[in-house]
């Protein structure tokens, strides 16, 4: 039996500790319909370009997760072309010009396996790393998350994506209450909001971390450089249930 070789990361509100045996990165919905002009982040008003510095960073994040062996698991949000698993709440809601499922310049918005719902060139998928598609905000609700966590060993979540106060925000609580110790990287979430930016990652750890820990990614970095390097096979995706 091996130890678990545990790593601490410098953290607020205090050192986050983890096993990369048993810790994941979770990267929420960094998808065109996010991050870039006609997608379903454009049609709610927004204005996207605010969430693009999270990339860089992310980056750097998952080239080293990757060769620290550690899990990946990517979301996905979006809805079934017939728009059967998309609450009426979630279609009306926002009054704008253009609604889920409507056409737009990446293809339908917000529908799986339109071009606009996939993630961007930057952090795509490679073999051996979960994609999952989810119809809610959180990465919980009607997926098979959990039980990959389960079926994994997962103890340990290492956030990012996109966006901070809304998905990212969703799982971490989900997670929270199913016992999962988290860690959001604050660089590498974003919102459409720099002052809901600030507020989010302050109520994470807030009261003790009261939902987790928040790190700079170069923090992160630097403690992951201490771990040893691991193996990979082909991605999956997997449907909501
Ligand atoms: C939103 C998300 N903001 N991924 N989705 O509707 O945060």
């Amino acid at each position: 039996m091996t130890t678990p070789a545990a790593i601490s990361v410098d953290a607020r509100p205090y050192e986050f500790t983890f096993d990369p045996a048993t810790t994941a990165l979770v990267i929420i919905d960094m998808q065109r319909d996010f991050l870039e002009p006609g997608g379903f982040g454009e049609s709610l008003g927004n204005d996207v370009s605010q969430l693009r510095s999270t990339i860089k960073p992310l980056e750097a994040v998952l080239a080293a997760t990757r060769a620290a062996g550690l899990e990946v698991i990517h979301t996905r949000e979006g809805h079934l072309p017939d728009l059967s698993d998309c609450p009426p709440s979630k279609l009306t809601r926002g009054r704008g010009d253009t609604h889920i499922g409507d056409p737009g310049p990446k293809g339908r918005i917000l529908i799986r396996g339109e071009y606009g719902q996939d993630i961007i060139d930057e952090l795509a998928p490679i073999d051996g790393e979960i994609v999952i598609d989810k119809p809610g905000k959180g990465a919980f609700y009607a997926t098979a998350f959990g039980d990959v966590l389960i079926e994994k060993g997962i103890k340990s979540l290492v956030v990012a994506g996109v966006t901070t106060e809304v998905c990212v925000h969703t799982t971490v609580r989900e997670a929270n209450d199913r016992g999962y110790e988290c860690l959001v990287l604050a660089d590498c979430v974003g919102s459409y909001f720099p002052e809901f930016q600030r507020v989010a990652l302050e109520m994470v750890a807030a009261q003790g971390g009261i939902f987790g820990w928040v790190a700079g990614s170069t923090d992160f970095l630097a403690a992951l450089a201490t771990a040893a390097p691991a193996t990979a096979s082909a991605t999956t995706v997997l449907q909501p249930s």
